[in-house]
């Protein structure tokens, strides 16, 4: 005799995105386990976006070849509108998501919260005063784009503070593991609301 085992959840996408600026591939699983293959170019980029992946449990792959001669401009900001169209096609209708999502996350001195909200309107409020302009060849102005791009194709409302912080790549790095907390939780299934939307709309 067996023993029954239920069905596994695979919430995936794959999203390609080509432009004369830059060519992008993701690929990712919602119900991951967190590992990852990213190449951007921009390795602190890669860096923050596997930050997303281990502390999502999203399996992520990125390739992107951007016009990096130019500078990373294109390149972050056009990942981040591939990743939320592929984050949107992966959770489908929303139905039996928590819908919201919160964390804090601490680095040392630095720390930052980041609230989400799958509600089907792009927004973004995000109030980060990085203490330098560069991290590695990642330009910290970038997060800002990277987070935009997100937002408006995932169609989620996002609030992202840092609280504290005096090393900007602690500070960047509390920013993208606390979004990636506040995702796991928004997207997980809540047991008590299986099959429903969780809006009073019926829709999301
Ligand atoms: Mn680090």
């Amino acid at each position: 005799m067996t023993t029954p085992t239920a069905p596994v959840l695979q919430r995936t996408a794959e999203v390609s995105r080509n432009t004369a600026e830059t060519k992008i591939t993701v690929k990712l699983n919602l119900d991951g386990t967190g590992k990852s293959t990213l190449s951007t170019g921009i390795g602190f980029f890669d860096h923050m976006l596997d930050q997303i992946a281990r502390h999502g449990l999203i399996d992520l792959d990125i390739a992107c070849e951007g016009d990096l001669h130019i500078d990373g401009h294109h390149t972050v900001e056009d990942v981040g509108i591939t990743l939320g169209q592929a984050v949107h096609k992966a959770v489908g209708d929303k139905k039996g998501i928590r819908r919201y999502g919160h964390a804090y996350v601490p680095l040392d001195e630095a720390l930052s919260r980041v609230v989400i909200d799958f509600s089907g309107r792009p927004g973004l409020e995000m109030h980060v005063p990085f203490t330098s302009g560069m991290i590695g060849s990642f330009d910290s102005q970038l997060t800002y784009e990277f987070f935009q791009g997100f937002a408006n194709h995932a169609f989620v409302t996002l609030h992202i503070d840092n609280l504290k912080g005096v090393n900007a790549h602690h500070q960047a790095e509390t920013v993208f593991k606390a979004f990636a907390r506040a995702l796991r939780s928004a997207l997980e299934l809540d047991p008590r609301s299986v099959g429903v939307i969780p809006s009073t709309k019926g829709s999301l």
